[in-house]
């Protein structure tokens, strides 16, 4: 039977790489075999294009340049690793997958949504998350947790009108597909944000709680 696809996804610092290990705990209680990744990157070439995505340049980065880069990544992530591991019956928990594309090269850069749709359907046929959480909160404090942690890549160098599309964009996926997405309020502590995760992983993927 094939396993089970979690993406996790929101702006600049949710929560999103601070929950992914809690989710790993909880999931793997519940006796599942979890493939836990990430995009961009998730193998050894889509971390190097990764890499080529996030680095501050002096060189104005092109939208086509940077979304192709995006579904580049997603391809041989994909091919590489998410789909044998669903194949192969594992669950498979990511941080952020094609969502982010919509919000950020969409909502974000003003990419057209039926463009990344096209490139979403050839790059990933009939494949789409199973669940996704969406966490979500006032982007100012999002961008001032991100900010004490580390110094900015280059689309934490955006500015907030950036990031408002973005949440917007989500928020607005989320309404448009309510049985994917689960909205979890990420602005308050993190006891009461994982008390949220639980119930949805159990609710819509019946999880037992710890
Ligand atoms: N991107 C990605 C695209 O443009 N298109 C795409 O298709 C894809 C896939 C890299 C970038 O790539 C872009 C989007 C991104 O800009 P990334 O590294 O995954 O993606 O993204 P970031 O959002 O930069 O990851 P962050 O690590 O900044 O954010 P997280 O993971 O959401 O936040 P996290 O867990 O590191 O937490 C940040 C800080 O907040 C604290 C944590 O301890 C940490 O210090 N914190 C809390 N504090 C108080 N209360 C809580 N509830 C807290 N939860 C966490």
């Amino acid at each position: 039977m094939r396993g089970c696809f979690i993406t996790l996804e929101g702006v600049e610092g949710v929560g999103k790489t601070t929950n992914l290990e809690y989710i790993h705990q909880r999931l793997k209680a519940a006796g599942k075999t979890v493939v836990v990744t990430r995009e961009p990157g998730g193998t050894a070439m889509a971390e190097e294009i990764r890499e080529l995505l996030l680095q501050q340049r002096a060189e104005s980065v092109s939208e086509m340049a940077e979304l192709l880069l995006m579904f580049a990544a997603r391809a041989q992530h994909l091919h590489s690793l998410i789909i044998p591991a669903l194949e192969q019956g594992q669950w498979v928990l990511c941080d952020r997958f094609t969502d982010a594309t919509y919000a950020y090269q969409g909502g974000g850069r003003g990419v057209s949504q039926s463009l990344i749709s096209t490139l979403e359907s050839m790059v990933q046929a009939s494949l789409r998350p199973d669940l996704t959480l969406l966490l979500d909160l006032p982007v100012e404090q999002g961008l001032e947790r991100a900010r004490n942690r580390s110094t900015p890549d280059r689309f934490e160098a955006e500015k907030q009108r950036f990031f408002e599309a973005v949440r917007q964009t989500y928020l607005d996926r989320a309404t448009a597909e309510p049985e994917r997405f689960a909205v979890i309020d990420a602005s308050v502590d993190l006891a009461q944000v994982q008390a949220q995760i639980s119930q949805q992983l159990q609710q819509r993927l019946g999880v037992d709680p710890a």
